[in-house]
């Protein structure tokens, strides 16, 4: 039986990696909070499109956001583990902040660690209004890692249905999809 496709949301702490997560899977599942560095412990869930199954991975922030080394290098093990594994890796950074010295740490170590065929989908959170959404289409467009770039409010789900359709889109690509998984090719 084929195995599911991985999918992992990563970013810097904070950007919204947990509340896109519930998102996508349609439950409040991760805890959410204006705390950096709540996610410890990644979390996955099956999450069902119309034509693809994939595993979501919720991760810890990485790049650092607590005062806490041993807890930063935890999770940024565990976060590490996750992209290696990804089979599409969704990369967070918060629409409503400049990018940080994380954020950049987080664009070299994707350069350094990503296989080459693992698309990078960057998602520009917290965009909830129209306004913040065209600037930062702008904004972050030329980040240089991504295959493709949306914007989201996970607050009022915009672009959720829509980063869905991205994920299916990919999966797809990748040859991964309900008609293979039945019928065992
Ligand atoms: N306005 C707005 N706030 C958001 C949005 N998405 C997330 N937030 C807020 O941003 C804060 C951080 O959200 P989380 O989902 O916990 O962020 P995270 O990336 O999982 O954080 P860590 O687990 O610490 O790495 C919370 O206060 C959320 O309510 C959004 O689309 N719009
Ligand atoms: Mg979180």
């Amino acid at each position: 039986m084929p195995r599911l496709p991985l999918v992992a949301i990563i970013g810097r702490p904070n950007t919204g990696k947990s509340t896109l997560f519930n998102r996508l899977v349609g439950r409040r599942i991760a805890i959410e909070s204006p705390v950096p560095g709540t996610t410890r412990d990644h979390i996955a869930r099956k999450v069902k499109t119309d034509d693809v199954d994939c595993l979501l991975i919720d991760t810890g922030g990485m790049g650092g956001g607590t005062d806490d080394k041993n807890f930063e290098k935890d999770v940024h093990g565990q976060s590490a583990l996750a992209l290696a594994a990804a089979d599409i890796i969704l990369f967070t950074v918060d629409g409503r902040s400049e990018l940080t010295g994380s954020d950049h740490q987080i664009v070299r170590m994707l350069r350094r660690k990503r296989k080459r065929h693992v698309p990078v989908v960057l998602v520009v959170t917290k965009c909830d209004t129209e306004k913040m959404k065209e600037e930062a289409e702008h904004a972050f467009h030329d980040l240089g890692i991504a295959e493709e770039i949306i914007t989201t409010s996970a607050a009022h789900g915009a672009g959720v249905a829509e980063l869905q359709g991205i994920i299916a889109k990919h999966l797809k690509k990748l040859h991964f999809g309900k008609k293979e998984v039945e019928s065992g090719k």
